[in-house]
């Protein structure tokens, strides 16, 4: 078979309706028991399991393959209370002012505070960065495409490998953030996306009653 230069032929996994109906449901079943959780043993994960979370994150799309994305693995203590203490500062100040009382009320349910032990007691953080421009083997800059796009797409699939390993993670957006690049010794390139506690969660940990939108309000069809 002739194959254009710089191709390869794609073999796609390829299933009957049947087993597609079956293996959608069941991947939704899975994804759907995913929580965001708080609260952290202090058990730790294997590396291994941590390495292949993150490579699946890897093959997220990107724009022009760019790959504008790093994972940063933190399980250094010191860095870590660090970490915490400036995050609960600019927390502090979020919660006693700069958020409006409209969010405040909404975030009520969740029962949130500056406080954030889980920076320290889960098994380890994954701060992930974005990289709005990249360098070439020259050390020029080198330009990126879609970048918010593109890292969203890749903690998806982050979020999705850490629930599939059987472990819990929080979505957590210190505001502002740049103090982790700081902490974190980040290139002039990168910018911090997301702060994501991972492991297993706390014995009595709970989660916040929640529904999820009905498939009427989630789809529209044309
Ligand atoms: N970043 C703060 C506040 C916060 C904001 C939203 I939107 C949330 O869904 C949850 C928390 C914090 O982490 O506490």
């Amino acid at each position: 078979m002739h194959t254009k230069e710089g191709f390869i032929p794609y073999n796609a996994p390829s299933y009957s309706e049947e087993e597609m109906i079956e293996r959608s449901k069941l991947f939704y079943d899975e994804m759907n028991q995913r929580r965001s959780v708080r609260f952290f043993s202090k058990k730790k994960v294997p590396k291994e399991v941590i390495e292949n979370i993150i490579k699946t994150a890897g093959t997220a799309p990107s724009g022009a393959h760019k790959e504008p994305w790093t994972f940063c693995v933190v399980e250094n203590a010191e860095i870590r209370k660090e970490i915490r203490r400036l995050a609960e500062e600019e927390e502090y100040t979020n919660y006693n002012g700069r958020m409006s009382d409209s969010w405040l009320k909404d975030l009520e349910i969740f029962e949130t505070d500056h406080v954030k032990p889980f920076i320290e007691e889960a098994s380890c953080l994954i701060i992930v960065f974005k990289q709005v421009y990249g360098f070439d083997e020259k050390g020029e800059k080198n330009t990126h495409y879609y970048v918010n796009e593109s890292v969203g797409i890749a903690t998806g699939m982050l979020i999705s490998a850490i629930h599939n390993a059987g472990l819990v993670a929080l979505t957590h957006t210190p505001s502002p953030m740049n103090f982790l690049e700081k902490a974190l010794n980040r290139p002039p390139n990168e910018r911090a996306y997301l702060n994501i506690p991972v492991g297993y969660p706390a014995e009595n940990a709970e989660v916040p009653v929640l529904e999820r939108k009905s498939t009427k309000d989630l789809i529209v069809y044309y």
